[in-house]
């Protein structure tokens, strides 16, 4: 009987568990951690000219945890007539196009669907612009707000010159380097309000729109970029990354998809020709980043978590990395230790998700794959008696994600348990309905 309920209470938590995760893993774009998560374009038209208007466009990233990093942010648009750019500051169109048409200075862009790139770090000051300037890369909202956003200026010729005969640029186009992020139409708003430093005088835009973009993992279409690992104290298994969980070793159709740390060949293929595309160490995950959870001490009324972030890519820093780890125990994170934190509370009942980044030029920059590849820190976490325990798995995320894409985790079932967990049926059947009805809730709340 007893043992029929364990089993019973012990598949039903499995079920749960499986539920939880695919809840997670949907593939729109909807981020339930982040259901608000956008980044909006938004143009002011600032002064008409004689033959159109002055623009400043500016990139809000209102994204809690996802950042775009080197080589940063393109933005594309189709004209609605038949614009040229006459010039921009802040940033720049990648391909000028055909302007033999124009004479005696040709503009700096005449294609029908220009796309703009920002401009490097050390830009002339007579060609910077505010927020502008730092190679495309835009923090998220909770780590570095104040680098959230960038814009730039651009001179439109050949367009409206009022509010009435202006028209919208359409098909918006966002990568971030890479493709995920589908952008909406453009819609006509309240003109935005410019104040000046004092407050005292107050401006306003000829006319503004806005542009919502928003990602999905599943446009982005990339395989997976992390895996995670687990230990604990109580038991000496290491639970690894799941075979091939960012790929598969394959000698015969991708020879050199990996690289041996021990291979000769090894510094002449890291600095070979192709330095954007990631080489990783041959493992047999074959992903660039593994995130290992160690459940290490167990004390009265705390235990105490060791994280540890490990880049296997010989050809790729990480700068700005960002972790989002959700567990129940989050809602008594009691320290970090060299890390930063804050916590993700989409629904404010439900606490049980953080966020956690470097500390500036502590280790907030995750070096290329080698001795010095991996960052850590150590959680600890405030027991509460109702739900903790070490049983059925419960020390171990339920989900991590790095740099805003989920890795792929061990299944719940190959968790290190503890050494006498079938004995332990009586005393943790508590526990077990109580988390069961907990992911049950989660589940509900996050479908
Ligand atoms: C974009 O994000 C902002 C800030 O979170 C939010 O106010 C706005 O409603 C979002 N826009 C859309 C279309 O979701
Ligand atoms: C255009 O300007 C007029 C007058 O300032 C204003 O009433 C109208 O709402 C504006 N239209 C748009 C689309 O901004
Ligand atoms: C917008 O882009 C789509 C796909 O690239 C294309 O089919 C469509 O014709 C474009 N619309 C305009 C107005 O350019
Ligand atoms: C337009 O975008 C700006 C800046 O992102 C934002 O403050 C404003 O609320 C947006 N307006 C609408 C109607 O979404
Ligand atoms: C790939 O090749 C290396 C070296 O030639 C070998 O050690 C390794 O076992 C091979 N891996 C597979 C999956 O065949
Ligand atoms: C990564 O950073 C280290 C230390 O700052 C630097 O020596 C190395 O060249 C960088 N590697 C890449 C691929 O950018
Ligand atoms: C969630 O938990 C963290 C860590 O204990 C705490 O700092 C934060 O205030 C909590 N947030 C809410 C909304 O309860
Ligand atoms: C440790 O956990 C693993 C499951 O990952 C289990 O197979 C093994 O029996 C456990 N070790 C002990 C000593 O119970
Ligand atoms: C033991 C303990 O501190 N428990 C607290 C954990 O967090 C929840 C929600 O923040 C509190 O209600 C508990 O008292």
């Amino acid at each position: 009987m007893g043992l029929v309920l364990y089993k019973l209470t012990r598949f039903a938590t499995i079920v749960l568990f499986g539920l939880f995760c695919c809840s997670f893993t949907s593939t729109d774009a909807y981020d339930p951690l982040d259901p608000n998560g956008n980044i909006t374009i938004k143009w002011d038209i600032i002064s008409w000219t004689p033959d159109g208007y002055v623009a400043v466009v500016t990139l809000f990233n209102f994204q809690q945890y996802r950042h775009i990093q080197a080589p940063g942010w393109s933005l594309g648009w189709t004209w609605a007539k038949k614009e040229v750019i006459w010039s921009m500051v802040g940033g720049q169109a990648t391909d000028q196009g055909d302007c033999s048409r124009y004479k005696p200075t040709p503009p700096h862009c005449c294609k029908k669907t220009p796309n703009i790139v920002d401009l490097l770090p050390g830009t002339p000051y007579n060609q910077q612009y505010s927020n502008c300037c730092k190679g495309g890369v835009l923090s998220s909202l909770v780590q570095d707000p104040a680098n959230a956003a960038a814009s730039f200026q651009l001179s439109v010729g050949r367009a409206g010159t009022t509010n009435k005969t202006v028209r919208l640029p359409k098909n918006y186009t966002l990568m971030g380097p890479g493709p995920g992020y589908t952008c909406g139409a453009a819609k006509v708003v309240k003109p935005t309000k410019f104040y000046t430093a004092d407050k005292r005088r107050v401006s306003q835009a000829m006319m503004t729109w806005n542009v919502t973009c928003t990602y999905s993992q599943f446009l982005a279409q990339t395989a997976p970029s992390c895996c995670v690992s687990l230990s604990s104290f109580y038991n000496d298994t290491v639970v690894p990354c799941p075979i091939c969980s960012c790929g598969c070793q394959n000698n015969i159709t991708h020879p050199g998809s990996c690289v041996e740390p021990e291979s000769p060949y090894l510094a002449s293929v890291v600095s070979a020709a192709n330095k954007n595309s990631p080489l990783v160490r041959c493992t047999s995950h074959m992903c660039p980043i593994r995130v290992h959870w160690h459940v290490k001490l167990n004390y009265q009324e705390y235990w105490r978590v060791k994280v540890t972030v490990t880049n296997f890519d010989y050809r790729r820093n990480y700068s700005d990395w960002n972790l989002v780890i959700q567990h129940p125990n989050f809602d008594n994170l009691t320290q970090v230790f060299s890390f930063n934190s804050e916590s993700l509370t989409p629904y404010g009942t439900i606490n049980d998700t953080a966020m956690l980044w470097g500390i500036e030029f502590f280790n907030d920059m995750l070096v290329q794959s080698g001795p010095l590849g991996n960052v850590q820190s150590e959680l600890l976490f405030r027991k509460n008696p109702a739900t903790f325990t070490f049983d059925k798995g419960w020390a171990f995320p339920r989900r991590i994600s790095f740099n805003g894409d989920i890795c792929v985790m061990p299944l719940p079932d190959a968790f290190p348990h503890l050494p006498n967990a079938g004995f332990q049926q009586y005393v943790s059947l508590l526990t077990v309905i109580m988390i069961s009805a907990s992911t049950f809730a989660f589940t509900y709340a996050y479908t």
